[in-house]
């Protein structure tokens, strides 16, 4: 979309000073987002939310606006004086106390830009402690949210679920891909260690693992840090719900411990970085100790396998299904993602008792 647009959109909202650009910002797989500068001192983030999957958009930002408002009561508290950069804060339409817009298509909502702070694609090892830290902090602060969260994709994190997808993709072969001998062969493979990583759903099931508000999507470059390295803010909070620890442990580490990027199509580079796992693992526990029950602390490590494994088996369906969720910029994008992550999956699997020994000498 052209920025004269965007501007145009951005300006239902409520913002200080006059709008004076628009460019493209980060690099999600889902939602589209702009920087929009302004000249009244700050500037904001525009995003068009991907409404084909965030389906419920009243609740979706109902969601994020309790979260933010809870984050920001729990700073007040703390007596903290960089308030406005350690919580996202919505704008409301001119004139309303709605954070979205729509044309009845597309849905938008805007944010402040939040000034003299980075993300990072990759970590080194202090980082990766700090983030630990502050990603056990967010899961500590939202534990006593008095509103109940709804789920903005039902079941996003359920694995049975998503290995049903992966069986329904496989029974439609919709893009005609099953028939690629190396494609049938990883789908085996995938498909047999099914059981092994629905252990969460059961343990659920079993009434001895709890669900918590969660993040849901701590990728790396969801986290603003200041010019210090010190950990600023938690973005990206679409899919903050209730769900397992092992959300936002693993996919942390998902991203943060593979030695490349989530869609390198050379595997040879994957592995599972043991110095990003304890550093992160020590920050985490030396926030989450005063919560985590001792079937959460223990499950830990197949926490670390089960998202690299999720990852796979959602690429894979996606790249069966002929590319319907997640942005590409090639054909064969998914099917990369794929291999990446199913490599990831077995080097984390062969540190896993490493992994246990680590955490309980903590
Ligand atoms: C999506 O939009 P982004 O890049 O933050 C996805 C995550 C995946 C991730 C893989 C709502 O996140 O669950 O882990 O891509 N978000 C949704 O990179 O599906
Ligand atoms: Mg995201």
């Amino acid at each position: 979309m052209d920025s004269k647009n965007l501007m145009e959109i951005a300006g239902r909202f409520d913002v200080k000073g006059n709008i004076t650009g628009a460019a493209p910002l980060g690099n999600g797989l889902i939602n589209d987002t702009y920087r929009i500068s302004a000249d009244g001192g700050v500037d904001y983030v525009l995003q068009r939310i991907n409404n084909a999957i965030f389906t419920d958009v009243e609740l979706l930002q109902r969601n994020i606006g309790a979260v933010t408002a809870h984050l920001r009561k729990k700073l007040i508290a703390s007596g903290d004086t960089d308030i406005d950069r350690k919580v996202l804060r919505f704008i409301p339409l001119k004139g309303s106390d709605k954070t979205w817009w729509t044309d009845g298509q597309t849905y938008w909502r805007l944010s402040v830009f939040i000034p003299g702070a980075r993300t990072f694609e990759t970590v080194n090892p202090e980082y990766s402690y700090y983030a630990g830290k502050a990603f056990g902090k967010f899961e500590a602060d939202l534990a006593d949210i008095p509103d109940s969260l709804g789920e903005t994709i039902p079941d996003f994190h359920n694995m049975e679920l998503r290995a049903r997808q992966l069986s329904d993709a496989v029974k439609a072969d919709a893009a005609g891909r099953l028939s690629i001998p190396e494609v049938k062969a990883l789908v085996d493979e995938v498909v047999s260690f099914s059981h092994e990583m629905c252990k969460a759903e059961r343990m659920y099931r079993e009434g001895i693992l709890p669900k918590r508000v969660c993040h849901c999507d701590t990728k790396v470059n969801n986290m603003m840090f200041d010019e210090d390295g010190n950990v600023l803010c938690v973005i990206d909070l679409d899919t903050v719900m209730p769900s397992f620890v092992f959300s936002d442990f693993g996919d942390f580490l998902r991203t943060a411990a593979n030695f490349t990027a989530e869609d390198d199509p050379d595997v040879s580079k994957v592995g599972f970085n043991m110095e990003i796992f304890k550093a992160f693992a020590k920050g985490y526990m030396e926030s989450a100790r005063v919560f985590l029950t001792p079937v959460e602390k223990e499950n830990l490590p197949y926490a670390a396998c089960l998202f690299p494994y999720m990852q796979c088996v959602r690429f894979l369906a996606d790249y069966l299904n002929g590319d319907t969720y997640y942005k590409i910029r090639y054909p064969e994008h998914n099917w990369d993602r794929s291999r990446n992550q199913w490599k990831l999956f077995q080097e984390a699997r062969a540190h896993s008792g490493e992994m246990e020994g680590y955490i309980n000498s903590l």
